[in-house]
């Protein structure tokens, strides 16, 4: 398999933790996403919307989204579970994969954050106070639902899951942006729990060999 993934890229990130914790052997390609390398060229063939990641399956097959190529792994890898397989747990840990991919990630995303720079003129600590706003918006929400299920060792369970390869990369993102993490207990609590588990490590931005300040 074929990851394309950028170090900092949140969502590449979610993928590098599944195929970690399923221990899937893969080879990783670097798309620039600084330099503008996910909007042309060959890999605009490869991803439509012009991002990162994007698998090349053993057969060739191209999958892209995030929350797709997890769906894909959980399948051919089913050995370590994403997902639960009671239908309501399962639903809970979409839950909260979907709330951080989809009402998240796309408002805070680098070519949203570009379209307010540029053509719609909005400066630096507007962006940035934009940033906060659905950081602090969508890990609130977060927080609710956590506390709401319980206080298991990860998201929902004593294994990690989809919600942690999605919840880690989000905390990481909102930390490098200096947003405020203390009113999200819970939230942390799980993040720096997975922060100790091997797979989270080597899927760790700083970890990759793309990685530089
Ligand atoms: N919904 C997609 C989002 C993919 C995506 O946009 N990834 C970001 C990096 S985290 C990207 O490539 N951004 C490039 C850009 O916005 O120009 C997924 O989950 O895979």
């Amino acid at each position: 398999m074929i990851l394309y993934s950028f170090f900092n890229s949140s969502t590449s990130y979610r993928v590098r933790i599944a195929l970690a914790l399923k221990g899937l052997a893969h080879e990783l390609r670097t798309v620039d996403i600084r330099a503008g390398e996910q909007y042309a060229g060959p890999h605009r063939t490869l991803s439509p919307v012009g991002g990162v990641p994007v698998l090349v399956t053993d057969e060739g097959e191209v999958i892209t989204q995030s929350l797709a190529i997890l769906d894909y792994l959980d399948r051919i890898a089913p050995q370590v579970p994403l997902y639960p397989a009671d239908p309501v747990q399962r639903a809970h840990v979409l839950e909260l994969a979907l709330l951080i991919s989809c009402d998240i990630h796309p408002l805070n995303n680098l070519r949203a954050l570009k379209y307010l720079a540029d053509p719609l003129a909005v400066g630096p600590e507007a962006r940035s106070a934009w940033y906060a706003h659905w950081i602090a918006e969508g890990l609130g929400a977060a927080e609710v639902l956590l506390q709401r299920r319980g206080s298991s060792t990860y998201c929902f369970g004593d294994s990690p899951g989809a919600a942690d390869c999605c919840l880690v990369p989000q905390v990481a993102n909102a930390l490098r942006m200096g947003c405020d993490l203390t009113p999200y207990p819970r939230v942390q609590q799980i993040h720096a729990t997975c922060l100790s588990h091997p797979a989270f490590q080597a899927a760790a931005p700083e970890r990759q060999p793309d990685h530089r300040p």
